[in-house]
């Protein structure tokens, strides 16, 4: 969608907003899978950077609901100091009062402040970009604890119900509407044959073991920027999917995006691992964060929540394949069966080397506990 929208219709929407100063250009932004993101620079008494989105109205149908859940975090959020070069998203207002735009497709459009001096990455680079990722999902946890879950709406029903999204998938299997199945038997044959583990973690919400918390459900590792100069986390980004969660789908997606040593969708898969020295960063910072707060399955189901959003995140991109790429952006012909495959390798990795991860957890735990 961002390349086919006009640059006038882009400068129009743009110019809804209450930006200083002169709009100067808008240009396509990020590497997220679900909304248009542009950078808008503006010029005035200085230069003005501010991020442009375009909520995808295939993903989110209500897209009130979402900003409706997004004001109330990042008000929440602001009345809370970070600490020293930290922030939180901060929505510009438009120019008729509201914090959205409707266009005359229907489709919604919100601003933000740009954090400046900031950087996003795909995969970590080394062991202190992990931890900084993950002290800021913890800090961003920990910080919403006392916020009431209930003031959220639910936008994305069953998010994280890996069960759901398998049976999602056996649908779009049976129906193989354009008959890609035959190409992806084997990937569909790995995930089946895990079937059965499927249900651990809503298994573990039914009994109360893991409690219902305000997660973040989209922590992958581009979803937080750090500073460009020390390194440290700055901001957490794209609220659009906090909702009621488990602690556990946090961590397990961190797992997933921030101790993998290839890109989410690598096609040479030899290149694919859990790397021990990064999930140590990621098991580290969360628990430094969180740890004293979880409860002792949110604590034993650490590792297991890696490989189950792993995999489930790896139904979801082999679903959309099936369905014909309906659902995350791609950027080449079988880009999703590639990010399944990727995931699909992660998820042997992480299983051949539990013992290892599930060691380094405990051990992560145990220095939490001893030093407080
Ligand atoms: P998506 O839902 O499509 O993933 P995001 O909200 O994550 O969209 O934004 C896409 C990318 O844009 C991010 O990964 C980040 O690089 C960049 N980005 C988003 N918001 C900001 C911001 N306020 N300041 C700086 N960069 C941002
Ligand atoms: C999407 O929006 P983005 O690119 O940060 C998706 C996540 C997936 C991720 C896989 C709302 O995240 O759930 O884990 O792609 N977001 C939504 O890369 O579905
Ligand atoms: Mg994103």
């Amino acid at each position: 969608m961002s390349n086919t929208i006009s640059q006038n219709a882009l400068f129009d929407v743009a110019a809804r907003f209450q930006i200083g100063g002169t709009l100067d250009r808008v240009e396509p932004f990020g590497s997220g899978h679900i909304n248009d993101t542009f950078l808008v620079q503006s010029v005035g008494e200085g230069v003005q950077l501010s991020v442009l989105q375009r909520i995808n109205p295939m993903v989110f149908p209500d897209a009130a609901k979402v900003m409706r859940n997004v004001r109330l975090i990042t008000e929440s959020l602001s009345n809370v100091p970070m600490g020293e070069g930290r922030e939180c998203l901060r929505l510009i207002p438009t120019t008729s009062g509201g914090y959205s735009f409707e266009d005359a497709d229907g489709a919604t459009w919100r601003m933000y402040h740009f954090v400046e001096s900031s950087v996003s990455h795909d995969t970590a680079a080394s062991p202190s970009v992990a931890r900084e990722a993950a002290r800021a999902f913890g800090v961003f946890q920990r910080t919403l604890m006392d916020f009431d879950a209930g003031q959220l709406v639910e936008t994305l029903p069953d998010f994280h119900n890996t069960p759901a999204r398998y049976r999602q998938l056996l649908d779009a299997a049976q129906r193989n509407p354009l008959g890609r199945l035959a190409q992806c038997l084997d990937e569909f044959n790995f995930i089946r044959a895990r079937s059965e583990s499927l249900d651990c973690l809503v298994r573990l919400q039914e009994k109360g073991a893991a409690p219902v918390r305000v997660t973040h459900n989209d922590t992958k590792i581009n979803n937080v920027l750090l500073d460009m100069v020390t390194g440290a986390w700055k901001c957490v980004i794209d609220l659009d999917t906090v909702m009621p969660g488990l602690s556990l789908y946090d961590f397990g997606d961190l797992v997933r995006t921030a101790t993998a040593t290839a890109p989410e969708d690598e096609t040479d898969l030899t290149k694919m691992d859990v790397d021990l020295s990064l999930f140590e960063a990621v098991a580290m910072g969360y628990v430094e964060e969180v740890g004293v707060r979880l409860t002792p399955a949110e604590q034993e189901y650490l590792v297991e929540s890696g490989r189950i959003i792993t995999l489930e995140t790896a139904m979801r991109f082999l679903g959309d394949y099936l369905n014909g790429d309906v659902y995350f952006r791609v950027h080449r012909p079988n880009h999703n069966l590639e990010r399944c495959r990727a995931q699909l390798a992660l998820v042997e990795r992480i299983e051949e080397r539990r013992g290892e991860l599930q060691r380094i957890v405990e051990s992560a735990l145990h220095d939490s506990r001893r030093s407080r």
